[in-house]
Protein backbone atom coordinates (compact mmCIF):
# COMPACT_ATOMS: atom_id res chain seq x y z
CA UNK A 1 0.00 0.00 0.00
CA UNK A 2 2.91 2.66 1.18
CA UNK A 3 4.46 1.48 -2.14
CA UNK A 4 1.66 2.33 -4.59
CA UNK A 5 0.98 5.64 -2.41
CA UNK A 6 4.73 6.48 -3.02
CA UNK A 7 4.43 5.24 -6.46
CA UNK A 8 1.64 8.07 -7.53
CA UNK A 9 3.32 10.63 -5.26
CA UNK A 10 6.60 10.33 -7.58
CA UNK A 11 3.99 10.12 -10.71
CA UNK A 12 2.26 13.11 -9.87
CA UNK A 13 5.57 15.27 -8.96
CA UNK A 14 7.04 14.09 -11.86
CA UNK A 15 3.78 15.49 -13.95
CA UNK A 16 3.41 18.86 -12.30
CA UNK A 17 7.39 19.06 -13.09
CA UNK A 18 6.63 18.43 -16.88
CA UNK A 19 3.86 20.57 -16.94
CA UNK A 20 5.75 23.05 -15.09
CA UNK A 21 9.05 22.70 -17.71
CA UNK A 22 6.37 22.90 -20.51
CA UNK A 23 4.49 26.12 -19.52
CA UNK A 24 7.16 28.78 -19.72
CA UNK A 25 8.32 28.12 -23.23
CA UNK A 26 4.66 27.61 -24.48
CA UNK A 27 4.01 30.90 -22.86
CA UNK A 28 6.82 32.14 -25.02
CA UNK A 29 5.50 30.41 -28.03
CA UNK A 30 2.11 31.64 -27.68
CA UNK A 31 3.02 35.12 -27.47
CA UNK A 32 5.93 35.25 -31.02
CA UNK A 33 4.09 36.26 -34.12
CA UNK A 34 6.12 32.64 -35.98
CA UNK A 35 3.96 30.04 -36.95
CA UNK A 36 4.97 26.83 -34.89
CA UNK A 37 4.37 22.88 -36.08
CA UNK A 38 1.36 22.00 -34.21
CA UNK A 39 0.08 25.17 -33.96
CA UNK A 40 -3.70 24.85 -33.48
CA UNK A 41 -4.57 28.73 -32.95
CA UNK A 42 -4.31 31.57 -35.51
CA UNK A 43 -1.44 33.64 -34.43
CA UNK A 44 -1.43 37.06 -32.35
CA UNK A 45 0.34 39.31 -35.15
CA UNK A 46 2.11 42.70 -34.58
CA UNK A 47 -0.45 45.01 -35.75
CA UNK A 48 -3.82 46.83 -35.21
CA UNK A 49 -5.47 44.86 -37.22
CA UNK A 50 -3.87 41.35 -36.44
CA UNK A 51 -4.88 42.39 -32.79
CA UNK A 52 -8.22 42.91 -33.75
CA UNK A 53 -8.64 39.78 -35.62
CA UNK A 54 -7.72 37.68 -32.96
CA UNK A 55 -9.81 39.33 -30.52
CA UNK A 56 -12.95 39.01 -32.35
CA UNK A 57 -12.11 34.96 -33.21
CA UNK A 58 -11.24 34.43 -29.57
CA UNK A 59 -14.72 35.85 -28.80
CA UNK A 60 -16.54 33.90 -31.28
CA UNK A 61 -14.48 30.98 -30.04
CA UNK A 62 -15.18 31.35 -26.48
CA UNK A 63 -19.09 31.90 -27.10
CA UNK A 64 -18.52 28.38 -28.96
CA UNK A 65 -17.06 26.90 -25.89
CA UNK A 66 -19.91 27.99 -23.79
CA UNK A 67 -22.79 27.46 -25.84
CA UNK A 68 -21.28 23.38 -26.28
CA UNK A 69 -20.39 23.19 -23.12
CA UNK A 70 -24.27 24.03 -21.97
CA UNK A 71 -25.95 22.20 -24.98
CA UNK A 72 -24.11 18.97 -24.70
CA UNK A 73 -24.20 18.68 -20.77
CA UNK A 74 -28.08 18.79 -20.97
CA UNK A 75 -27.70 16.35 -23.57
CA UNK A 76 -25.22 14.20 -21.12
CA UNK A 77 -27.75 15.06 -18.63
CA UNK A 78 -30.80 14.15 -20.06
CA UNK A 79 -29.29 11.22 -21.32
CA UNK A 80 -28.23 9.78 -18.23
CA UNK A 81 -30.81 10.86 -15.59
CA UNK A 82 -33.95 9.76 -17.57
CA UNK A 83 -32.76 6.93 -18.98
CA UNK A 84 -35.23 4.01 -19.87
CA UNK A 85 -33.79 1.47 -17.53
CA UNK A 86 -35.11 3.80 -14.73
CA UNK A 87 -38.27 3.65 -15.91
CA UNK A 88 -38.41 7.39 -18.04
CA UNK A 89 -41.53 7.39 -20.41
CA UNK A 90 -40.89 9.21 -23.81
CA UNK A 91 -42.33 12.78 -23.70
CA UNK A 92 -45.23 13.77 -25.88
CA UNK A 93 -43.78 17.54 -27.38
CA UNK A 94 -46.59 20.08 -28.75
CA UNK A 95 -46.27 23.77 -30.21
CA UNK A 96 -44.58 25.63 -27.12
CA UNK A 97 -44.83 29.73 -28.15
CA UNK A 98 -42.42 30.43 -25.39
CA UNK A 99 -39.86 28.08 -25.78
CA UNK A 100 -39.96 29.05 -29.47
CA UNK A 101 -39.56 32.42 -28.47
CA UNK A 102 -37.11 31.69 -26.23
CA UNK A 103 -34.86 30.06 -28.44
CA UNK A 104 -35.00 32.45 -31.75
CA UNK A 105 -34.18 35.41 -29.45
CA UNK A 106 -31.29 34.50 -27.30
CA UNK A 107 -29.19 33.61 -30.83
CA UNK A 108 -30.14 36.23 -32.21
CA UNK A 109 -28.65 38.66 -29.02
CA UNK A 110 -25.41 36.47 -29.57
CA UNK A 111 -25.55 36.94 -32.91
CA UNK A 112 -25.85 41.00 -32.74
CA UNK A 113 -23.19 41.17 -29.66
CA UNK A 114 -20.42 39.29 -31.84
CA UNK A 115 -21.39 41.30 -35.40
CA UNK A 116 -21.20 44.56 -33.39
CA UNK A 117 -17.82 44.42 -32.64
CA UNK A 118 -16.32 42.61 -35.98
CA UNK A 119 -18.20 45.60 -38.03
CA UNK A 120 -16.67 47.99 -36.39
CA UNK A 121 -13.00 46.36 -36.47
CA UNK A 122 -13.26 45.10 -40.48
CA UNK A 123 -14.44 49.59 -40.86
CA UNK A 124 -11.37 50.13 -39.27
CA UNK A 125 -9.52 47.65 -41.48
CA UNK A 126 -10.73 49.54 -44.55
CA UNK A 127 -9.87 52.88 -43.48
CA UNK A 128 -6.73 54.36 -45.16
CA UNK A 129 -7.59 57.89 -44.76
CA UNK A 130 -4.47 59.57 -42.69
CA UNK A 131 -1.77 57.19 -43.80
CA UNK A 132 1.62 58.68 -43.41
CA UNK A 133 3.10 56.54 -46.03
CA UNK A 134 2.61 54.53 -48.73
CA UNK A 135 3.87 51.15 -50.50
CA UNK A 136 2.86 50.07 -53.65
CA UNK A 137 3.11 46.21 -54.34
CA UNK A 138 2.42 44.95 -57.81
CA UNK A 139 2.56 41.03 -58.15
CA UNK A 140 4.48 39.10 -61.21
CA UNK A 141 4.86 35.79 -62.46
CA UNK A 142 7.10 35.32 -59.72
CA UNK A 143 7.80 38.06 -57.84
CA UNK A 144 6.65 41.20 -56.01
CA UNK A 145 7.51 44.63 -57.11
CA UNK A 146 7.95 47.32 -54.20
CA UNK A 147 7.31 51.23 -54.72
CA UNK A 148 7.48 53.38 -52.27
CA UNK A 149 5.35 55.96 -53.91
CA UNK A 150 6.73 59.69 -53.87
CA UNK A 151 10.26 58.57 -52.66
CA UNK A 152 11.83 57.10 -56.06
CA UNK A 153 12.33 54.22 -54.49
CA UNK A 154 11.04 50.72 -55.65
CA UNK A 155 12.49 46.91 -56.35
CA UNK A 156 11.74 43.64 -57.17
CA UNK A 157 11.77 41.12 -54.41
CA UNK A 158 12.23 37.56 -55.42
CA UNK A 159 12.49 34.30 -53.91
CA UNK A 160 16.69 33.86 -52.70
CA UNK A 161 18.99 32.19 -54.42
CA UNK A 162 20.09 29.53 -51.37
CA UNK A 163 16.29 28.24 -51.33
CA UNK A 164 16.87 28.13 -55.22
CA UNK A 165 19.33 26.42 -55.15
CA UNK A 166 18.44 23.97 -52.69
CA UNK A 167 15.30 23.01 -54.58
CA UNK A 168 16.81 22.40 -57.67
CA UNK A 169 19.68 19.93 -55.77
CA UNK A 170 17.37 17.37 -54.83
CA UNK A 171 18.71 17.08 -51.46
CA UNK A 172 15.81 17.37 -48.55
CA UNK A 173 16.24 20.44 -46.94
CA UNK A 174 15.44 20.08 -42.80
CA UNK A 175 14.48 22.77 -40.53
CA UNK A 176 18.09 22.72 -38.94
CA UNK A 177 19.93 23.42 -42.42
CA UNK A 178 17.74 25.81 -44.08
CA UNK A 179 15.19 27.58 -41.46
CA UNK A 180 13.75 29.83 -44.08
CA UNK A 181 13.79 27.50 -46.89
CA UNK A 182 11.69 29.23 -49.38
CA UNK A 183 10.57 31.86 -47.35
CA UNK A 184 13.97 33.76 -48.12
CA UNK A 185 13.84 36.66 -50.25
CA UNK A 186 16.70 39.27 -51.96
CA UNK A 187 15.14 42.48 -51.45
CA UNK A 188 13.22 42.42 -48.21
CA UNK A 189 10.39 45.05 -47.73
CA UNK A 190 11.59 47.46 -45.27
CA UNK A 191 9.08 49.16 -43.34
CA UNK A 192 8.90 51.40 -40.18
CA UNK A 193 6.68 50.59 -36.81
CA UNK A 194 4.48 52.68 -35.19
CA UNK A 195 3.98 54.18 -38.67
CA UNK A 196 0.45 53.70 -40.51
CA UNK A 197 1.54 52.51 -43.74
CA UNK A 198 -1.16 52.32 -46.63
CA UNK A 199 -0.32 49.69 -49.29
CA UNK A 200 -2.24 50.05 -53.21
CA UNK A 201 -1.80 46.42 -54.41
CA UNK A 202 -1.91 45.41 -58.19
CA UNK A 203 -0.78 43.12 -60.73
CA UNK A 204 0.63 42.64 -63.28
CA UNK A 205 -0.13 39.37 -64.96
CA UNK A 206 -2.42 36.87 -63.81
CA UNK A 207 -3.87 37.26 -59.77
CA UNK A 208 -1.71 37.13 -57.16
CA UNK A 209 -2.21 37.53 -53.25
CA UNK A 210 0.03 39.58 -50.96
CA UNK A 211 0.07 37.67 -47.39
CA UNK A 212 2.21 38.05 -43.98
CA UNK A 213 0.06 36.81 -41.72
CA UNK A 214 1.31 38.74 -38.59
CA UNK A 215 0.25 41.91 -40.41
CA UNK A 216 -3.67 40.29 -39.50
CA UNK A 217 -4.96 40.47 -43.75
CA UNK A 218 -4.38 39.21 -47.13
CA UNK A 219 -5.09 41.24 -50.19
CA UNK A 220 -5.43 40.17 -53.59
CA UNK A 221 -3.62 40.99 -56.21
CA UNK A 222 -5.25 41.84 -59.28
CA UNK A 223 -4.46 43.11 -62.97
CA UNK A 224 -6.13 46.58 -63.43
CA UNK A 225 -7.15 46.87 -60.15
CA UNK A 226 -5.62 48.35 -57.56
CA UNK A 227 -7.03 47.23 -53.54
CA UNK A 228 -5.84 48.88 -50.68
CA UNK A 229 -4.72 48.10 -47.18
CA UNK A 230 -3.17 49.55 -44.28
CA UNK A 231 -0.77 48.41 -41.63
CA UNK A 232 1.02 49.83 -38.13
CA UNK A 233 3.53 47.53 -37.03
CA UNK A 234 4.33 47.70 -33.50
CA UNK A 235 7.18 45.38 -32.90
CA UNK A 236 10.46 45.30 -35.20
CA UNK A 237 11.50 42.09 -36.52
CA UNK A 238 11.24 40.04 -39.88
CA UNK A 239 7.50 38.90 -40.85
CA UNK A 240 7.02 36.33 -43.22
CA UNK A 241 4.24 35.22 -46.19
CA UNK A 242 3.44 34.13 -49.22
CA UNK A 243 1.74 34.77 -52.29
CA UNK A 244 -1.72 33.28 -51.51
CA UNK A 245 -3.44 32.96 -54.61
CA UNK A 246 -2.41 30.31 -57.13
CA UNK A 247 -0.92 31.92 -59.73
CA UNK A 248 1.06 29.42 -62.27
CA UNK A 249 3.88 26.86 -61.72
CA UNK A 250 6.36 28.70 -59.35
CA UNK A 251 3.27 29.86 -57.06
CA UNK A 252 5.14 28.43 -54.37
CA UNK A 253 8.43 30.32 -54.83
CA UNK A 254 7.15 33.32 -54.55
CA UNK A 255 7.53 34.49 -50.90
CA UNK A 256 7.31 37.70 -49.00
CA UNK A 257 9.73 39.12 -46.10
CA UNK A 258 9.18 42.46 -44.38
CA UNK A 259 12.16 43.96 -42.14
CA UNK A 260 9.87 46.38 -39.67
CA UNK A 261 12.33 48.74 -38.34
CA UNK A 262 12.30 51.53 -35.96
CA UNK A 263 11.67 55.00 -37.67
CA UNK A 264 15.07 56.84 -37.78
CA UNK A 265 16.70 53.33 -39.02
CA UNK A 266 14.22 53.35 -41.74
CA UNK A 267 14.58 56.84 -42.55
CA UNK A 268 18.34 56.21 -42.85
CA UNK A 269 17.57 52.92 -45.45
CA UNK A 270 15.25 54.78 -47.69
CA UNK A 271 17.70 57.55 -47.90
CA UNK A 272 20.55 54.76 -48.71
CA UNK A 273 18.20 53.34 -51.31
CA UNK A 274 17.29 56.90 -53.23
CA UNK A 275 19.04 57.21 -56.81
CA UNK A 276 20.61 60.29 -55.59
CA UNK A 277 22.43 58.54 -52.69
CA UNK A 278 23.58 55.53 -55.07
CA UNK A 279 27.84 56.05 -55.81
CA UNK A 280 27.79 57.75 -59.28
CA UNK A 281 29.80 54.86 -61.83
CA UNK A 282 33.44 55.11 -61.90
CA UNK A 283 34.81 57.45 -64.66
CA UNK A 284 36.86 55.59 -67.14
CA UNK A 285 39.28 57.16 -68.84
CA UNK A 286 38.27 57.40 -72.73
CA UNK A 287 41.66 56.81 -74.90
CA UNK A 288 42.10 57.82 -78.13
CA UNK A 289 41.08 54.34 -79.89
CA UNK A 290 43.40 53.36 -82.37
CA UNK A 291 41.61 51.48 -85.02
CA UNK A 292 43.70 48.34 -84.20
CA UNK A 293 42.24 48.27 -80.21
CA UNK A 294 38.95 49.07 -81.42
CA UNK A 295 37.91 46.27 -83.50
CA UNK A 296 38.43 43.49 -80.81
CA UNK A 297 36.21 45.36 -78.14
CA UNK A 298 32.96 45.88 -80.99
CA UNK A 299 33.28 41.78 -81.21
CA UNK A 300 33.26 41.14 -77.44
CA UNK A 301 29.36 40.20 -76.43
CA UNK A 302 27.55 42.47 -74.10
CA UNK A 303 26.97 41.04 -70.56
CA UNK A 304 23.87 39.54 -69.64
CA UNK A 305 21.56 42.72 -68.54
CA UNK A 306 20.84 42.75 -64.60
CA UNK A 307 17.51 41.53 -63.85
CA UNK A 308 15.24 44.86 -62.83
CA UNK A 309 16.61 45.20 -58.96
CA UNK A 310 17.62 48.09 -57.33
CU1 LIG B 1 0.92 33.06 -56.40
Amino acid sequence: MTQAKGFFKRVTWSMGAACASMLAPALAWAQSADPKPWQLNMGRGVTSSANHAYDAHMFALWVCVVIGVIVFGAMGYAMFKFRKSKGAVAAKFTHNTTAEVIWTVIPIIILVVMAWPATAKLIAMYDTRDSEMTVKVTGYQWMWKYEYLGEEVAFTSRLDRESDRVRQSGVQPTIAANPHYLLDVDNELVLPVNTKIRFVITADDVIHAWWVPALGWKQDAIPGIINEAWTDIQTPGIYRGQCAELCGKDHGFMPIVVRAVPKEEFRQWLASKKPAAAPAPPVEAAPAASPAEAAPVEAAPEPAPEPTEA
